[in-house]
């Protein structure tokens, strides 16, 4: 089998890189050391998270050097995310680390006065008109009518002619008003902003290109200027809660309002399929991404051995799209060492086994909690801090399960209120939204818009916001609750719960600004593919990722 070397310095989630390498037939030999370097014939460099903490790892182990003479001698190098900004200049990010300079400029945050950042989902990499890629050609596999899955805060401003005078094919994306560059190719250098590895059919091309050393191929007549559309896509996630039955299965469930057992005969709890199968099968209907969320605790289970992260070794092998894993992010006892893990190691644990962001319930509201308590101090050791500073923001999504709290007049409470166009039973006009914890089955004294400012200043990179008066009703996403949220916070917002038809996603995302749209029940019980839904948004003229071949 062929092999390509990885470079690895502890860069987040490769397991989803090495996963879609072996698919290509290839295998995957680790560069542990300076010296491995020049041993390579192919070389990748991935990389996710915090520019100044990746570099700062990179070249505190000697790898500078080696690495600029890796690329200087002619052979193939790929730098995915991470590893295309550490080719430049430097970052905004950390001005003070600088990188490798092999592409000129530097990386610039997002402006968020007029959208989410970080910029998470699907988007071009568009080379049709510009660079020597030119027109009619696709520079190693991209395409301009694609789109890839993109993470990250800090990009590098597109400015027509700078880096192709320097001989760079650049493929470029637009977030809102900006342009950045979304990969970039010369001679025997490719780097990528988005990740292939979690771009479906389409980043695997892109991967596959480069291993074969195809840099350049005509593309395909189907694609017209019609066909390419700019921008960032409208994402559509599965959610997949899954818990073991009562004969200690693990299976896929979905309750009415957090409850997931039958309403009648043996009260059992709704077996809707198993996990790895149903994550697949929304895969190839075009999912955009797929979360799983472990309603169950997996009492005295050594850490190592947690049923959910078999789960995912499993399910990234196939499924090249992000995973998200929530349930139990948190200090966590191990009864194998008697000792507690810290949720940092918990949820080191399920990046190795292929997740790409894990999702923090409880926890996050326990810690909003003691933020408020004292006065607004960050400690740094929250579980959500910790994993952002190690992992980057766009790693970290909390999980919010509120529940609606009717008041006649906003000065009936402390809290943030909505008015409502759904009045409460005794007619009351407004709301707040009450945090939950452990599944709904406590309400918290901290209202909605303190939890996500409070996760937001934290170092949290997206919220999954649940609605428990909304979850299995099939009636529609909650637009109240998700405009006041989009309105306290700049990171992305997914809305959740109440999905019973395409009507419905088209609905949140022509009525709200919301960043992406999650259903689970229609799905599993099969009333609506993932494929239907997206048919469904694109005729309604909103974008949509396409699934490739
Ligand atoms: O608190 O960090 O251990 O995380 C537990 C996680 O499990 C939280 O994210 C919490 O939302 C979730 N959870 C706990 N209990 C339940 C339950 O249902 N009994 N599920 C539960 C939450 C909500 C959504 C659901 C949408 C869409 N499920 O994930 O998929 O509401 O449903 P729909 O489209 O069918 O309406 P921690």
């Amino acid at each position: 089998m062929p092999t390509v070397h990885l470079l690895d310095y502890a860069a987040g989630n490769i397991r989803s890189l090495v996963n879609a390498i072996e698919k290509l037939g290839y295998e995957v030999a680790w560069v542990t050391s300076p010296a491995d370097v020049a041993k390579a014939d192919k070389l990748i460099l991935p990389g996710v998270g915090h520019f100044g903490h990746c570099l700062t790892q990179f070249s505190n182990a000697g790898y500078v050097e080696p690495v600029k003479a890796y690329i200087d001698s002619g052979k193939p190098f790929m730098g995915i995310c991470v590893g295309l900004q550490a080719l430049l200049e430097g970052s905004a990010e950390n001005p003070a680390v600088p990188g490798l300079g092999v592409i000129k400029g530097r990386l610039e945050r997002f402006k968020d006065d007029e959208k989410s950042v970080p910029h998470i989902g699907w988007n071009s990499a568009n080379t049709s008109s510009k660079g020597q890629g030119g027109k009619g050609q696709s520079v190693y596999g991209l395409r301009p009518d694609s789109k890839y899955y993109y993470v990250h805060s800090y990009a590098v401003p597109y400015r027509e002619g700078e880096l192709e005078k320097d001989g760079w094919s650049v493929a470029t994306a637009r977030y809102g008003s900006e342009e950045f560059v979304g990969a970039a190719a010369r001679d025997n250098v490719l780097v990528t902003q988005f990740h292939p590895e979690k771009s479906g059919a389409a980043g695997l091309r892109v991967l596959k290109a480069f291993l074969e050393g195809n840099k350049s191929e005509p593309l395909p007549a189907s694609i017209s200027s019609a066909s390419i559309k700019e921008g960032l896509t409208r994402r559509i996630i599965a959610c997949l809660d899954v818990r073991t039955n009562d004969q200690g299965d693990l299976v896929v469930t979905k309750g009415d309002q957090y409850d997931v057992r039958e309403k009648s005969g043996e009260n059992a709890v709704r077996n809707l399929g198993k996990p790895v199968q149903k994550a697949q099968q929304y895969y190839e209907q075009g999912a955009d991404e797929v979360t799983f969320l472990n309603i169950t605790s997996f009492r005295d289970t050594p850490i190592k051995d947690l049923p959910m992260l078999e789960i995912l070794r499993q399910t990234s092998a196939t499924v090249f799209v992000p995973l998200t894993i929530g349930g139990g992010i948190r200090d966590t006892h191990d009864p194998e060492t008697d000792r507690t893990a810290p949720a940092l190691e918990i949820a080191a644990l399920y990046f190795q086994s292929g997740a790409d962001k894990v999702s923090i319930g409880s926890d996050a509201v326990t810690a909003a909690e003691q933020y408020f308590a004292s006065n607004k101090t960050l400690t740094g050791k929250t579980a959500i801090e910790t994993i952002s500073e190690a992992y980057g923001a766009q790693a970290v999504v909390v999980s919010v399960d509120p529940k609606r709290v009717y008041v006649s007049s906003p000065d009936d409470t402390p809290h943030h209120t909505v008015e409502t166009a759904f009045p409460g039973p005794q007619g009351e006009k407004f709301c707040w939204y009450a945090c939950t914890i452990k599944g709904g089955r406590e309400t918290r004294d901290l209202d909605v818009v303190q939890l996500v400012t409070a996760v937001e200043a934290m170092g949290a990179g997206e919220i999954l916001l649940n609605c428990i008066d909304k979850d299995g009703t099939n009636s529609g996403f909650d637009l109240e609750l998700i405009r006041s949220v989009k309105a306290a916070v700049k990171i992305p917002v997914i809305a959740s719960s109440g999905a019973g038809n395409a009507g419905h996603f088209a609905e949140v995302f022509e009525k709200t600004n919301v960043d992406a749209a999650l259903g689970a029940g229609m799905f599993h019980r099969g009333e609506w593919t993932v494929k239907q839904v997206k048919e469904d948004l694109r005729a309604k003229g909103l974008m949509v990722r396409r699934p490739e071949e």
